[in-house]
């Protein structure tokens, strides 16, 4: 079984915005802004509107930069994340009942409190590449096997 999640980080240079998860999967970690895509609903349009509820701003200038399946040993459900990159938003952050919001430079993005794929892939994305991939967790949420490779087109 895939189901279809999306996650958008807003990188303005040198600076990016995370949240602080507060609840669901996730809570307690930094992430980007996103969450489970609506059935029949366009991936770009889920993005907006998770970005919209978790954060309340609009992003804008989106563009698509990774694709990564998770799995989790012993469950059957693969999370397809879609990656988006915004370069700018229209409102100010503000924080909601899923997210606190911060900046963070990029020289300081908080990995030790994050889940622990985003250290392989955090440099790609900071360097405006695309990238396509599949990590497997087990207990604890270890990684016990990984694939990410740079990819010209998603
Ligand atoms: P909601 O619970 O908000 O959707 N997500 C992950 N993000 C990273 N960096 N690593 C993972 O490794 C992730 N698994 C899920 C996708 C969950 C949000 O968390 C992201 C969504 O933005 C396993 O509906």
């Amino acid at each position: 079984m895939k189901n279809l999640f999306t996650l958008c980080i807003i990188h303005q240079h040198p600076k990016i915005l995370l949240g602080m998860k507060k609840r669901g999967l996730g809570a307690g970690r930094w992430n980007g802004f996103g969450g489970k895509v609506k059935e029949g609903e366009p991936i770009e349009e889920a993005v907006l509107r998770e970005t919209k509820e978790e954060v309340g701003v609009i992003a804008t200038g989106i563009e698509r930069r990774g694709i990564i399946n998770f799995e989790f040993n012993g469950n059957p459900e693969i999370l397809e994340v879609h990656i988006f990159k915004a370069d700018n938003f229209l409102g100010e952050p503000i924080e909601s009942d899923e997210m606190k919001p911060q900046w963070f430079h990029t020289d300081e993005i908080p990995f030790g409190n994050m889940w622990s794929d985003d250290i392989y892939w955090m440099p790609l994305f900071l360097s405006g590449k695309k990238f396509k991939g599949k990590f497997l967790f087990g207990k604890s949420d270890v990684i016990l096997e990984y694939r990410l490779k740079e990819v010209e087109e998603i």
